[in-house]
């Protein structure tokens, strides 16, 4: 053994955020940086002797270097073996799966939608045995951890190569270099209709185009789309990972993912549209010039589970992230089945997959997911979509508007105000807050404001409470304002204003969101005095 023990002190802003810790490149290349945060995760995760832990990343700037690191500090803190995939990548969903065949955590390596490159963002994070996201519990005592370092252990050893599948050894710690995409998309097979899927893509008549953006999926969705279910080649676009996303900003959007969505509402768009993200945890699904909201996606496939096999037994309950809209809501009420309100990120959950209270959850920010593994998974919720397509051999436009006839629609919009000055954005927030006491029972833009508050959310598994997560002013019509500070950003604060008003009646569904939700968007604003105390005349992205 050739552990050394190096000389640490600690750095103030190793605290993990909604989804580990994310910093721009350079802190992360600064000396003992990587380090430290590492040996944190070690010392708290204090993972039995002998115990695998999986490792891999979204192939972004610094993934190599950093995956070389961890398994130096994973062999000189005892653990077993690493099962790292080939190259140093996994997507987070991969990841997640990895974790769940045995291991008794992972680290991931991503900052997710942030752009990549050496002026980019990277990020960090723990996964604890049952695939998912450390509980806040364990961030914060990583983050105190972090707070009192005086030495971290790392082996001095060459570096394992990482290109080759197999196994070696790293000073007496056993790697296993594995293939990314075999073990996920085996899973895959399991859950969705397979012959279905190939008659759909191969059969000539239905088009799909798949953006990975440059980022993790290409290699997963060239595989499941084209090898294993036979779309044509050339479905899947942007699909070899490029450590700065070819320079793009790898987050499925309509406004970052601008290759597909300009083919999507083209002159001669495919049927079907999809994009993921930079760790290939989020989805974006469009039909032909159209464009399915991320609630709404949660609320469609939640409907309409039992089209796909592995969801064919029907949902144990459902959850949705307090700023998604209540689409999912209205179907879990007409299922007669729970639906759960937690905070923003995937971590809050974990207790509720494990417990086995619900099936299937997500998120407004293009994520949604299943207890298939503990994460958001970009690609299931493509090929979730492709089985509800071919089951029902309607287009995706078709599917959504029956929807909104069946459940109503929900009428939602997210404003982002990116970097803005951290002075000014908590400013918004303080303002907010003293507000919320006064709001319920006055009107404001015509609506009578039925409750405000600053959400709370008490976990029913574990009993835990997660304070601030987010101001509500609720209305009396079921309409909806929300403010939150992001806890993925690397520079400033991000400010998010989330909209929402519900519209039963078919003959009202055809509005633009922006212009249906325009009278809550002019109260948003100037409740928040946004204007005045940001200088910001417009969002930097609406979604
Ligand atoms: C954002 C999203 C949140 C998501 C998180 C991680 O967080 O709003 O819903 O879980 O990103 O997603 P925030 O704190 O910036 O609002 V990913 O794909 O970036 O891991
Ligand atoms: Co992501």
């Amino acid at each position: 053994m050739n552990t050394l023990s190096v000389p640490t002190s600690p750095f103030s802003d190793q605290v993990p955020g909604t989804s580990g810790l994310r910093k721009r490149v350079p802190v992360f290349q600064q000396p003992r940086y990587l380090e430290n945060f590492v040996q944190a995760i070690l010392d708290v995760a204090a993972l039995p002797a002998g115990a695998t832990l999986v490792v891999g990343g979204d192939g972004r700037y610094l993934n190599r270097e950093a995956v070389q690191t961890i398994l130096k500090m994973a062999a000189a803190n005892d653990v077993g073996r690493v099962v790292v995939g080939q190259g140093g990548l996994l997507s987070t969903p991969a990841a997640s799966h990895l974790i769940r065949q045995g291991a008794a955590g992972g680290i991931i390596l991503s900052a997710s939608h942030n752009p990549g490159g050496p002026d980019g963002d990277f990020g960090i994070k723990y996964n604890t045995g049952n695939g998912g996201p450390a509980p806040e519990g364990v961030t914060a005592a990583i983050a105190a951890r972090a707070r009192e370092l005086s030495a971290y252990r790392i082996a001095d050893a060459p570096d394992v190569a990482l290109d080759a599948i197999g196994t070696t050894t790293l000073d007496g710690m056993r790697v296993d270099v594995v293939d990314p995409v075999a073990d996920y998309a085996a899973l895959m097979e399991t859950l969705f209709d397979f012959a279905a899927l190939r008659a759909l893509l191969g059969g000539g008549e239905f088009r799909m185009r798949f953006d990975a953006m440059h980022a993790i999926t290409g290699p997963y969705a060239t595989e499941i789309l084209e090898r294993r279910l036979g779309a044509p080649a050339g479905t899947v676009i942007n699909g070899t990972p490029l450590p700065d996303f070819g320079g793009g900003h790898p987050d499925p959007n309509l406004t970052y993912a601008h290759d597909l969505v300009e083919e999507m509402f083209g002159p001669d768009a495919p049927d079907f549209g999809a994009a993921s993200d930079g760790d290939g945890d989020r989805n974006m699904v469009l039909g032909r010039r159209f464009f399915v909201t991320p609630s709404d996606s949660l609320a469609v496939l939640a409907a309409n589970a039992t089209l796909a096999p592995g969801y064919a037994r029907g949902l144990a309950g459902v959850a949705r992230s307090m700023p998604t809209s209540q689409a999912v809501d209205q179907v879990a009420r007409a299922l007669g089945i729970d639906c759960y309100e937690t905070p923003t990120g995937w971590k809050f959950f974990g207790n509720l997959l494990d417990a086995g209270r619900i099936t299937l959850c997500g998120e407004e920010s293009f994520g949604t997911g299943s207890d298939h593994v503990r994460e958001k998974d970009g690609l299931w919720a493509v090929l979730f979509w492709l089985n509800v397509v071919a089951a029902r051999g309607e287009t995706v436009e078709a599917i959504v508007r029956d929807h909104w006839r069946t459940y109503g629609r929900n009428y939602y919009t997210r404003h982002d105000y990116e970097a803005i000055p951290t002075d000014a954005a908590n400013g918004v927030m303080a303002l907010l807050r003293e507000r919320l006491a006064t709001l319920p029972g006055t009107t404001l833009g015509g609506l009578r404001v039925a409750a405000a508050d600053d959400f709370a959310y008490h976990d029913p598994v574990d009993g835990s409470t997660s304070a601030r997560q987010g101001l509500r002013v609720l209305f009396e019509n079921g309409a909806r304002i929300v403010y939150r500070l992001s806890g993925t950003g690397t520079e400033g604060a991000t400010l998010r204003i989330y909209i929402e008003s519900y519209e039963p009646e078919p003959a009202r569904h055809d509005l633009d969101a922006q212009d249906a939700l325009r009278p809550l968007i002019d109260t948003a604003l100037s409740l928040a005095e946004l204007r005045e105390r940001t200088g910001r005349e417009a969002p930097t992205v609406i979604t």
